[in-house]
């Protein structure tokens, strides 16, 4: 390496200024000392809410589980406005954790990340960004999120679209104004729902197109008094005890109850209870609604009554309740009067079961039967390449190869966080992980307190590489795919948990079923075992980590 490339050396680098890397970078910086930095595509922090600004974006977390526990101190100065934060609010938050831990100092913004290659005769990563910088660390640890690579899908004719068109998960910063205009929206999943409501009001029209029917609880969001905020604050404590001991991380519990043994009339109150409560907790009221087709059918067929007397129209309401899979199989979307929108008079569904979209035109959207909808704006809320694409796209190569080749049949790695063949690379909430299947910043506490416990080990140990062993690897994958295969998850078609909705991704079921406490357990064991199932490697040319000129580094990094 020549004098330049000797001066960007970290201790680490970590990708992604959001929940993950902020909290990363604190805990390697602040508690174990290494010269840490965050690259961030974005001109902000935030992560995934950087990026999801589209009408309607909020979180589906309560919002007094969906922040950070490992400081009192950062809880009790903060304050949210609502039950579930809105997009804006999250940046906020995010914003003055990063003010008030001096995190910024260390975050290279507008750095887009484009290839980490493993240099082996000197046991580091290589980070190349678009703009041509390089940077070099021992470790690197990815925080990118599970939802950040966008889902376009390749409709013939999008490019003769006269309009314009937008992914809801890329959102222009200034928004976009729908006023006077005739707006079309493909795609209902948890987005589209959130969307369409917000979007409905603003615009001339909307046509709604879609493709597969959805379950969707009522949110029921609201906005919090001073007394609910100070209750919040006066039980950091339990609140952090309880979503660490919950298995989806969210702030309530599971009930332990089977469906069937209760009552019917007992069974349908349970259900009324938490269709008035609203949100995610609806999948919590009995224990086996992922697990039993039985106890998940009464829950579905709950729902989709409920949903039916929401809707005026009968053919919609028909179209709108002809669900082709099993209750919270696919991600279970919460909503803000997404049904009652289809009763306004501005607002149509398009059915693409029955009438498939053939092209993109100039003027709007045709189906295959000739049928065409004239449109000024397209919305995609078509969902994102979900948990691997993020990571494949940073093009990490290894000492054996590139991380797409190894993965072309399906994420391979141990609990999520290392990858056989990539030595010091750490995926927060990665593939094998619960991730998406929990409440996100709890995992993601987890996961960086465990990442940050190994790296204080290896550099106590003087240990120079570690990575996932082989069998270990293929052993949880196995776990992970059994898992999985034990619930109603894997029996979805279009599931992005399953890779199922990007063509030619392995069908493969990615998030970790089987709970975030069984998980921290299983992590906790190995941690305590001495990392068992990882090869720890003590190497006689250990990397010379120098001290850098930050401030240098950041104009080097902007090209500035
Ligand atoms: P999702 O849940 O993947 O939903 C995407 C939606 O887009 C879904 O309704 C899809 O229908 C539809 N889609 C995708 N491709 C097409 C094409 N080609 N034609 C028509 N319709 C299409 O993404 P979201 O953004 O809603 O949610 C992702 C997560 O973000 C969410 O769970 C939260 O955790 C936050 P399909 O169901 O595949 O038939």
């Amino acid at each position: 390496m020549d004098e330049q490339t000797k001066e960007m050396h970290f201790d680490a680098l970590i990708i992604g200024a959001g929940f993950s890397g902020l909290y990363q970078l604190h805990r390697l910086r602040d508690h174990v000392g290494l010269n840490a930095a965050i690259l961030e595509q974005g001109s902000g922090v935030g992560g995934t809410w950087y990026w999801n600004r589209y009408p309607g974006a909020r979180c589906d977390s309560e919002s007094q589980g969906y922040c950070y526990f490992f400081s009192k101190k950062l809880h009790q100065e903060w304050q949210w406005s609502e039950r579930y934060p809105g997009h804006s609010e999250i940046r906020r938050y995010l914003n003055f954790v990063a003010d008030r831990l001096n995190l910024r100092t260390e975050i290279f913004f507008g750095t887009k990340v484009c290839r980490c290659t493993f240099l082996t005769q000197q046991n580091v990563w290589h980070v190349e960004t678009e703009k041509n910088k390089s940077f070099y660390a021992k470790w690197l640890i990815t925080g990118v999120g599970c939802l950040s690579s966008t889902n376009v899908p390749n409709i013939k004719g999008l490019s003769s679209f006269e309009g314009n068109w937008y992914h809801t998960g890329q959102w222009p910063r200034g928004g976009v104004n729908f006023k006077g205009q005739r707006i079309g929206q493909i795609g209902t999943g948890s987005t589209g729902i959130q969307a369409a409501p917000v979007i409905a009001k603003e615009c001339k029209h909307l046509t709604v197109f879609q493709r597969t029917a959805n379950y969707s609880i009522p949110a029921r969001n609201d906005s919090w008094d001073d007394d609910y905020t100070q209750w919040v604050r006066n039980h950091f404590k339990e609140l952090k005890s309880l979503v660490q001991s919950t298995p989806s991380g969210h702030p309530f519990r599971i009930s332990s109850n089977l469906t069937m043994e209760v009552s019917e009339n007992e069974r349908q109150s349970i259900f009324n209870d938490a269709w008035l409560k609203g949100g995610l907790r609806f999948r919590g009221v009995f224990s086996d609604l992922l697990t039993s087709s039985k106890a998940n059918q009464q829950a579905s067929e709950f729902i989709k009554s409920k949903i039916q007397r929401k809707i005026s129209n009968p053919e919609t309401a028909k179209i709108l309740t002809e669900i082709d899979h099993p209750y919270a199989a696919k991600r279970p979307p919460i909503d803000t009067n997404y049904f009652e929108t289809f009763n306004r008079d501005n607002v149509a569904l398009v059915d693409l079961k029955a009438d498939p979209i053939s092209e993109i035109f100039a003027k709007g959207i045709r189906l295959r039967s000739g049928v065409e909808h004239e449109l000024d704006k397209i919305v995609f809320a078509t969902g994102f390449d979900a948990m691997t694409g993020p990571l494949i796209k940073l093009n990490v190569v290894g000492p054996n190869g590139n991380l797409k080749n190894y993965w072309r049949d399906g994420p391979i790695n141990y609990l999520g966080l290392s990858i056989p063949g990539f030595p010091n690379l750490f995926t927060i909430t990665g593939p094998g992980s619960p991730s998406v299947l929990s409440n996100m910043p709890v995992s993601i506490e987890q996961h960086v307190d465990w990442i940050t416990k190994c790296i204080q080990y290896c550099t106590d140990k003087k240990i120079d590489l570690i990575e996932a062993g082989e069998d270990a690897a293929q052993d949880w994958t196995i776990h992970v795919r059994e898992t999985a295969n034990a619930t109603l998850l894997p029996k979805v078609k279009h599931s992005w948990y399953l890779g199922a909705n990007i063509p030619g991704k392995p069908r493969v079921f990615m998030p970790y079923a089987g709970g975030l406490v069984t998980y921290r357990q299983i992590c906790n064991t190995i941690e305590k075992k001495g990392y068992s199932g990882f090869k720890l490697l003590k190497s006689t040319g250990a990397t010379n980590i120098k001290k850098i000129d930050l401030q240098k580094l950041r104009s080097f990094a902007l090209g500035i």
